[in-house]
């Protein structure tokens, strides 16, 4: 049995759309940052005693769907292993509240390095982000620690993510509000084809993630938080334009999104500098220094609730138990 702990990751240049669904090769290139606080531990053993794939996520068994998407993902690490054998996968998601933060990044990159090591392949960090990727796009950033750039690729041999080697902007906190712990009505994947193949804006889109890559790239190595921040803001706003623009249109944020947005365009104004991004849900995290923590997390709290308030800071990569 291999157990990997992977934790998960925010994008501050988002993953929107996909070249090939199948493979999953995004249209762009991405940034992320993996944080801290959220992680999912995973077990996997292949067992000949095993007459089907036997999936338990946060002591449950797994949905169907559930069971769907980890079965199809062990067929491609059975596929390259050579390995024939059902599994048996125990999945743990450690997020601080109920909080709906847990993602299929962190959860696709653990699967990913557990399955692969326990059908007895030692891929390096390279192959296991190709292999991460195929489970869900975002998890190939996983497999890295601190600042991580996904090349987008043309195909399944050049598609992954790299991590971003530097002592830049390492005082970076990210306040995260949990507002709603439900599912969201529409899910990434569903919501991005969409996007692709209805916003008359999708080709704008590819064009401008790759200068907010090269900006973000830059303001990184000149260790500029100022245009960082605002970088990521810029980005996010730009990805939530991509649904409101599509045919049927839908939308993520909810009221309290708007006005955890409005709250942090007040503290930036009165001199507290922080950015928030947003991903696929009405969740915000608020993007700071640690020098503002404090104020941020406080004013927040007053807002949503303590317990809907979680600091995070960056995060560590793959790791084996
Ligand atoms: C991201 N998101 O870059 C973007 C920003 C959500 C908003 O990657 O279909 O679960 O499994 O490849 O990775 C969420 O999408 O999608 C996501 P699939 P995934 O983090």
């Amino acid at each position: 049995m291999v157990t990997a702990v992977a934790h998960t990751n925010i994008a501050l240049i988002k993953y929107w759309g996909k070249r090939d669904a199948n493979l999953i090769i995004p249209y762009t290139g991405s940034l992320s940052l993996t944080l801290d606080q959220f992680y999912t531990e995973t077990s996997v053993n292949f067992d000949q005693n095993l007459d089907r794939d036997e999936v338990s996520i946060d002591d449950q068994s797994a949905a169907n769907n559930s069971w769907q998407r980890v079965h199809d993902f062990l067929e491609i690490v059975r596929e390259k292993s050579g390995a024939h054998l059902n599994a048996k996968v125990v999945s743990r998601n450690h997020v601080p509240t109920a909080a709906g933060l847990a993602s299929s990044a962190s959860a696709f990159a653990a699967l990913a390095a557990a399955a692969s090591k326990a059908a007895g392949m030692n891929l390096n960090n390279q192959e296991l982000s190709r292999l991460a990727r195929r489970g869900s796009g975002s998890a190939c950033r996983s497999i890295f620690g601190g600042f991580v750039e996904w090349q987008r690729g043309t195909d399944d041999a050049d598609s992954y993510a790299v991590p971003i080697d530097t002592p830049h902007l390492s005082d970076i906190r990210v306040v995260a509000l949990t507002i709603e712990k439900h599912q969201k009505p529409i899910s990434s994947r569903r919501g991005m084809a969409l996007s692709v193949t209805t916003s008359p804006y999708y080709p704008t889109w590819v064009k401008v993630v790759e200068s907010d890559l090269q900006s973000i790239k830059s303001a990184i190595n000149q260790d500029d938080f100022t245009r960082f921040g605002t970088i990521s803001e810029l980005n996010a706003m730009r990805m939530h334009a991509l649904t409101l623009s599509s045919d049927p249109d839908f939308l993520y944020f909810n009221g309290s999104t708007l006005d955890a947005m409005n709250e942090v365009k007040r503290l930036r104004h009165s001199g507290i500098e922080c950015y928030y991004t947003i991903d696929a849900g009405p969740n915000v995290k608020v993007i700071c220094q640690t020098k503002n923590v404090k104020e941020i997390t406080t004013t927040f709290s007053k807002l949503f609730g303590p317990d809907k308030v979680i600091v995070a800071q960056p995060g560590p990569g793959i790791k084996y138990l």
